[in-house]
């Protein structure tokens, strides 16, 4: 009998780590992998470890609802978003690995006066960045997304922030691709293999000790997410970082009804539709820090009651799964990516709800950080920043209640 699930190739080694690396990185999601993909890529560095706790791309880059866009507000922010976004443009091709980039537009709605005149903002700001974005009416809205009821009686829908080249990925599809180019670069994937200290002498780190034991290194980059605040305790710093659950939920597949990305920020949701046909639906983060990697049940009501105003069809629909994540949080809602108190360790993480969109353009600026002690796309976002009061306040754009 022909079998058609055997004698396929691994798309990865899983290799006995080596005694020494020239630069490890704590954490196999998104932004770590691409890291070590674009420290290969651009600099020519591959003896690099990647050291991953549980299964690489389980964290928060398999958990999130894909939404990529770079209409930020700040420059420093649409600087690295909008990097990241044209880099996912040609990321199959770079990769040869279908991440099923689907650049179909993402709306942002204005349903108070507030919104239509921060968006407005945000467009005029985006269109002195380079990055296109335009401010669209109600009648357009309509156009663009007709199942969407424009009318509803508490928040009309009073136009939107549009970006056409927004979309979505097949977010493990990111990881996996990274992954396989960093394996086949030679570098090594170490999986089931928690970090469970720093090693450190004369304000350097020489190596991890690790469940697998101890690894040394001349340069150590930590990028875990929710977990950073732990990470970096390990390394005797401490982060300006909140750990809590963010969470999605997905409906039973139907017939093609939406071929947007739509986020409603005042009713507060998110919703498009994935290619096997569910209604893929985001929530705030919950109120509490947090390390359990689920969301807690009333946002799954409030988010679906506060959705079903604008999308009456909704109502109709059976949700098959929910899940959450652990998303790091900082006061400005930017990213750290930044030296830290230790000479040669680095730090990449504070993207809290919104850093799926980034991973290409995290891991090309982290990249050159980590390879050359300074990049210009991270120069803003050091750690010094919440010493010296120069916030990149993004709290509307991230979209996202916190
Ligand atoms: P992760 O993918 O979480 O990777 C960190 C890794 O570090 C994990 O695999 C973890 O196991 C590992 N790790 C932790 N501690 C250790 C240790 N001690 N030793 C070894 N390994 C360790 N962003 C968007 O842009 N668009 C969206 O639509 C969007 N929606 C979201 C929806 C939800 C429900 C969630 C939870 C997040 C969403 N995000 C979104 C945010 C996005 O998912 C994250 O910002 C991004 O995935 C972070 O990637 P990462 O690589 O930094 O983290
Ligand atoms: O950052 O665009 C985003 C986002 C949408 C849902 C969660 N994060």
């Amino acid at each position: 009998a022909v079998r058609f699930h055997s004698g396929w190739e691994r798309a990865w080694r899983s290799p006995t780590p080596k005694k020494k690396y020239k630069v490890i990185i704590v954490g196999a999601g998104g932004h770590g992998l691409a890291t070590a993909y674009y420290l290969g890529k651009n600099h020519g560095i591959t003896d690099v470890a990647i050291i991953e706790k549980g299964w690489l791309g389980g964290g928060n880059t398999g958990r999130n609802t894909t939404i990529i866009r770079s209409n930020y507000l700040q420059d420093p922010s649409a600087a690295i978003y909008e990097k990241a976004r044209s880099l996912y443009e040609t990321m199959s091709q770079d990769l040869n690995y279908n991440v099923m980039f689907s650049p179909r537009g993402v709306l942002m709605l204005a349903q108070t006066h507030h919104e239509v005149r921060g968006y407005q903002r945000t467009a005029y700001a985006n269109a002195l960045q380079g990055v296109k974005t335009e401010f669209i009416g109600p009648e357009r809205v309509k156009e663009i997304c007709p199942i969407m009821n424009i009318d509803g009686p508490r928040y009309p829908v009073l136009g939107g922030l549009f970006q056409a080249r927004g979309g979505t990925a097949r977010h493990d599809a990111v990881a996996w691709g990274y992954a396989r180019a960093c394996s086949d670069m030679g570098m090594d994937i170490i999986q089931q293999c928690e970090v469970t200290d720093v090693k450190r002498a004369g304000g350097q780190v020489t190596g991890v000790s690790t469940t697998k034991g101890d690894i040394d290194c001349e340069k150590l980059c930590i990028v875990v997410a929710g977990n950073s605040g732990h990470v970096a305790g390990l390394a005797g710093f401490r982060l300006p970082i909140e750990s809590v659950a963010l969470q999605a939920l997905v409906s039973e597949p139907i017939k093609p009804c939406m071929d947007i990305v739509v986020m409603a920020n005042t009713v507060h949701g998110y919703l498009s539709q994935s290619d096997k046909g569910e209604m893929v639906i985001g929530g705030g983060t919950d109120g509490y820090n947090n390390y359990t990697q689920r969301g807690s049940f009333q946002h799954v009501e409030e988010t679906v009651r506060a959705l079903v105003e604008t999308f009456p069809m909704l109502s109709r629909l059976k949700m098959l799964r929910q899940w959450g994540g652990i998303v790091d949080v900082t006061g400005d809602r930017s990213p750290i990516l930044s030296k830290t108190p230790l000479g040669n360790c680095f730090i990449n993480c504070g993207w809290g709800t919104g850093g799926f969109k980034a991973i290409p353009g995290s891991g090309w600026a982290m990249a050159e950080l980590v390879a050359k002690g300074h990049s210009p796309l991270t120069a803003e976002f050091g750690l010094d920043r919440f010493k010296e009061g120069r916030f990149i306040d993004e709290s509307v754009a991230a979209g996202v209640a916190h």
